[in-house]
């Protein structure tokens, strides 16, 4: 992704920064607010019960940019994890250490009002909208940590790029079943309007059941709505299936297979829903 690796000016070794709450506007302060009016209508029916709780103990309804020091007594007390300002992106093993000691990094700026709905540089909304209400769920405050673990490991073994595919189909993207249905909890959908509908109720995208040798194949987009999703039976389940496996065979084969394209079906999926792809393809997707 686009970030550099200089240490941005005003930065810490471990690229923090102040979030200078003080210092938001009125106008940054309405937009979250406006952002955060349109997500708390829909997400209700729609994303897992534990977002909700999440958001419920952290008091995020209160109006206004949330302000770190606030959020991270409520959220330490919980889970033990905190959350950290950065200018934005950061290297790779960067990310991976403040996760392996469950710090969440997260934008300070919010979008401007032109860029309402799309963005490619995560901003607090998504940031802290999007991740932070499940870091309040004890097993899923475990799946991030051990991300991050794995994140290093993978890094001294060329595996970067699964884990991306592995974040992205999953803390970013990821659906969960509920019984016959199915529920949001990848903050990329949840902290965007267009996609809450999308990837729950339009015929386009394949909803696939996650396995984990699968994600780590699979390419993705950065620039539209997903053409694949991958449904996960449950956080213990993630868990499981991820921190408590020896990941070496998973590397091997990854390393010899070729990837899978965006929007693809294999006949060993578990297929929830066979997309049109029709959203895709008027959207000038070739694949
Ligand atoms: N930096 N601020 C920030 N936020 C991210 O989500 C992020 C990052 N750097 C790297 C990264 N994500 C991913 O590429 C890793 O999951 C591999
Ligand atoms: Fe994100």
């Amino acid at each position: 992704m686009g970030s550099t690796d200089f240490l941005p000016p005003g930065a810490a070794p471990d690229w923090t920064i102040p979030q200078e709450w003080a210092s938001y506007t009125g106008e940054e302060h309405e937009m979250w607010d406006r952002l955060f009016a349109r997500q708390a209508e829909m997400l209700p029916t729609r994303v897992v019960p534990a977002f909700m709780e999440g958001l419920d103990v952290l008091r995020m309804s209160k109006p206004g940019i949330p302000d770190f020091e606030e959020l991270n007594e409520r959220l330490h007390r919980a889970t033990g994890w905190q959350i950290v300002a950065v200018p934005g992106l950061v290297p790779d093993e960067i990310f991976f250490e403040h996760l392996a000691n469950r710090r969440f990094v997260a934008g300070r700026f919010i979008r401007p009002a032109e860029q309402l709905d799309y963005l490619q540089e995560p901003d607090i909304f998504h940031d802290v909208l999007g991740h932070v209400p499940l870091l309040v769920h004890p097993v899923f405050a475990d799946y991030m940590q051990a991300y991050g673990q794995g994140g290093l490991r993978a890094a001294k073994l060329g595996m970067i790029e699964a884990l991306a595919r592995l974040y992205w189909y999953t803390v970013e993207f990821g659906l969960v079943r509920d019984g016959d249905d199915l529920k949001l909890y990848g903050a990329g959908i949840v902290s965007s309007y267009g996609e809450s509908l999308f990837a729950l109720d339009d015929p386009s995208p394949n909803r696939i059941g996650f396995d984990l040798e699968r994600v780590m194949r699979s390419r993705y987009r950065i620039d539209d709505y997903q053409q694949s999703y991958f449904v996960i039976e449950s956080f213990e389940d993630l868990l499981r299936q991820t921190r408590d496996v020896d990941l070496g065979p998973i590397y091997e084969r990854v390393r010899e297979l070729e990837p899978i394209e965006v929007g693809a079906l294999l006949p060993t999926d578990r297929v929830f829903h066979a997309g049109t792809q029709g959203y895709a393809r008027a959207n000038g997707v070739t694949s």
